[in-house]
């Protein structure tokens, strides 16, 4: 079973809309609304390729409702912590001649609330996957992940971690069975500004990655594709298949579902980081997370 945790999810409010900039006021064209976050877009992908899978993490208020409402409609497993108080973030996702993405700050989570989570880990095993994915609402304790990645390892789980900064460096130590920073975050780690396309560089920190204690990285590079640098030394690049990006919203979450779902079914990095690129791409070339069929297509 694969358990991912969304500690901040978000309702993803999908605007279609011209123009952007040119006037005060701009009218768009569409505007619908989505299930989001990134544990949550795994959940979803990995349903979807057929992998069984719970969705953990924290919802509130009326927004948090209708998160749940989506998910149930997609047949989605979850098992969330309703907080006493506030609501769900809406993040803005505006599709234009380029895309702005506007994430909203997370809710505020109190002691009992996120013990509470770490209590439903207990019922992880040792074949299990835990995928901890997204941003951190600011006022939970920044080892958070630790503390997760803590007990998941205690029970011979395989810890996954799709985050970025601080919060990612800190995990290192407890040798992640899996990280997956985009070429941007993997710069960000060192000072440096990576392009997506060099090759080189990529495989270098992502080296680098490997001997802080990550066992295996995978790189998100976008229209580049992907980088796979293993625990024995191998390193793939994966290149993207050509397509017209509709949106790179949960991109980076559907390779990510693509890789564990290769993984689980074949055990083989390599059969894996094709389902997982071609899930990335699939997710590019289609409006919201790309279906089965869609990812077939791409493979
Ligand atoms: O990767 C896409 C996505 O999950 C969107 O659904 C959007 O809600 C955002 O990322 C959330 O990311 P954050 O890093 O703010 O948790």
């Amino acid at each position: 079973m694969v358990y991912t945790v969304t500690l901040n999810p978000a309702i993803d409010y999908m605007l279609k809309a011209d123009g952007i900039g040119a006037q005060d006021i701009c009218r768009a064209q569409s505007g619908e609304y989505f299930y989001g976050g990134k544990g949550i877009n795994v959940s979803v992908v990995l349903s979807r390729l057929g992998v069984k899978n719970t969705a953990l993490g924290f919802v509130a208020g009326f927004t948090g409702d209708e998160l749940v409402r989506l998910l149930d409609t997609e047949g989605i497993n979850t098992d969330f912590i309703r907080l006493e108080k506030g609501n769900t973030r809406i993040n803005v996702k505006i599709l234009s001649d380029k895309e702005l993405f506007i994430n909203a700050p997370g809710l505020e989570v109190s002691e009992e609330e996120t013990n509470a989570l770490i209590k439903k880990l207990d019922v992880l095993k040792s074949d299990d996957f835990l995928v901890l994915s997204g941003s951190i609402p600011q006022n939970m304790p920044q080892d958070i992940y630790e503390k997760l990645m803590a007990v998941a390892l205690k029970k011979g789980a395989k810890c996954v971690v799709d985050t970025s900064g601080n919060t990612l460096k800190n995990v290192m130590k407890l040798k992640p069975f899996l990280i997956k920073p985009n070429h941007h975050e993997l710069g960000e780690l060192f000072g440096q500004e990576i392009a997506p396309g060099d090759d080189k560089r990529i495989e270098e920190y992502a080296l680098s990655l490997r001997k802080m204690g990550a066992e295996n990285v995978l790189v998100s590079r976008g229209e580049y594709g992907a980088t796979l640098v293993l625990q024995n030394g191998k390193v793939y690049h994966m290149p993207a298949v050509k397509g017209k990006l509709v949106n790179s919203t949960g991109c980076g979450d559907s390779m990510l579902a693509g890789f564990i779902a290769g993984y689980i079914r074949t055990g083989d990095f390599e059969k894996a980081l094709r389902l997982g690129s071609a899930a990335g791409s699939a997710t590019a070339f289609s409006y919201h997370l790309a279906t089965k069929e869609e990812i077939e297509k791409v493979i």
